[in-house]
């Protein structure tokens, strides 16, 4: 495995440490605070390309490879990983559904827009009674002919409320169980869909998550994603990418987070000199480098399967289940390096702690990973 990193991902990655030290860094405990969405920022990455980073250019995006979207994904995240999940839902979830499956008329119409950052997109698969259980869809989209009607409550959707676009997954025909769902493109202003109040959360406070509600929202044939009955595999193959998006975000945190214990253990000075020097300090150090490490294998390995053309549900699922584990470990050993200093705000690592935990929880928790893991050992 060659995972050298060409000149136009060296760039990438460069550019994402950039915008993210100047545009994200300076005002982030302040997002985190105030649960502050930051549009303008949005708008930003979505200038330098970083909201549709693999649509082909033709669909307005940077026609880049999952590498060099994973690259930018943890330099981001290191910083604002509020900022990074928009980036990856819009990025592996919206944007990819949308150009991989979607008719030539909705990608014109919305994955155009969607990849230049001009509109953001959510994915709405989560239900008060199906999160991990996705199958047991109770949001209905009755079919009328020319169009759905669509019922039903989504929950912690990121980008609820900025969003303009919805990818929306529903059963149409119960009888027919996970055969019988649908995904649909659901816009704002669509009457009868209403969005619930901001979700107030313990981490990734920057982000912008609500409840959605649809209430007999009528919705054009023409936006069904893919044949009758294809929603659920649609969810599940865009989530199998997503995954991807979301362990490099697992990893930035780590790397973010061990980084700054990096730097404070060489300036703390305790018992006549630097922390670092202590040898219960240099092991933590060196045991997150060697996690982090193995992680980054993980996630590049996951997104050269997915450039490779090769499945990469396992490889995927590998690399968030353990950069999610690494990313809550070391931003835990970060704050206790930084010692009292570690519980203050102004040292980032409490907010990169609190960040870590839903990178185990959302797009499949630790326990679905080991689901998908196993299952996919076991197979043959
Ligand atoms: N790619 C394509 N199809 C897939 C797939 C994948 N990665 N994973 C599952 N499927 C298909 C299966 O092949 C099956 O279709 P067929 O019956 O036609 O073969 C269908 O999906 C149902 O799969 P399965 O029978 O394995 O369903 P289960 O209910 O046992 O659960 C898990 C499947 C647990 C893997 C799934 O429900 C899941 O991923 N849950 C977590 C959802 C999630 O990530 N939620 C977070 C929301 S986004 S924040």
């Amino acid at each position: 495995m060659d995972f050298t990193l060409s000149e136009e991902q060296l760039m990438i990655q460069q550019a994402a440490k950039d915008f993210a030290q100047n545009e994200l860094l300076s005002g982030v405990i302040e997002r985190d605070d105030a649960q502050k969405f930051p549009s303008e920022l949005v708008r930003k990455m979505g200038e330098l390309g970083f909201m549709g980073m693999m649509v082909d250019e033709k669909y307005g995006g940077s026609g880049l490879g999952t590498l060099s979207y994973v690259l930018a994904m943890e330099e981001l995240s290191k910083i604002d990983a509020s900022a990074s999940v928009m980036v990856s839902v819009n990025n592996s979830l919206v944007c990819w559904g949308l150009e991989t499956y979607g008719t030539e008329e909705q990608k014109q119409k919305y994955l155009t827009r969607l990849a230049s950052g001009e509109i953001i997109g959510a994915f709405c698969l989560s239900e008060p009674e199906a999160g991990s259980d996705a199958t047991s869809q109770k949001t209905t989209a009755i079919d009328k002919g020319d169009h759905y009607i669509l019922n039903g409550t989504k929950n912690w959707i990121t980008n609820g409320n900025q969003a303009e676009v919805y990818l929306v997954i529903a059963q149409t025909d119960r009888e027919k169980g996970h055969h019988g769902i649908n995904a649909l493109i659901v816009e704002k202003n669509m009457e009868g869909f209403d969005i619930g109040p901001k979700e107030n959360k313990l981490g990734i406070r920057g982000s912008d998550t609500h409840s959605l509600m649809f209430n007999d929202v009528k919705v054009p044939k023409k936006n069904r994603i893919g044949d009758d009955g294809f929603g659920f595999k649609f969810a599940m193959k865009t989530l199998a990418g997503g995954r991807i998006g979301i362990a490099a975000q697992a990893l930035g945190i780590a790397a973010g987070a061990y980084e700054l214990a990096l730097k404070y253990s060489k300036e703390r000075k305790a018992f006549g000199t630097e922390i670092a020097n202590h040898q219960v300090i240099a092991f933590k150090l060196a045991d997150m480098h060697t996690k982090i490490q193995a992680a980054r294998h993980l996630v590049y390995q996951a997104a050269c399967d997915k450039d490779a053309g090769n499945d990469y549900t396992l490889s995927g699922a590998m690399a968030k289940l353990y950069a999610s584990e690494v990313a809550m470990e070391t931003a835990v050993e970060a704050v206790q390096i930084h010692g009292g200093n570690g519980y203050v705000k102004d040292y980032h690592v409490e907010r990169l702690m609190r960040d870590a935990k839903i990178t185990q929880i959302y797009e499949g928790t630790s326990e679905i990973q080991k689901i998908v893991i196993s299952r996919s050992i076991l197979k043959d």
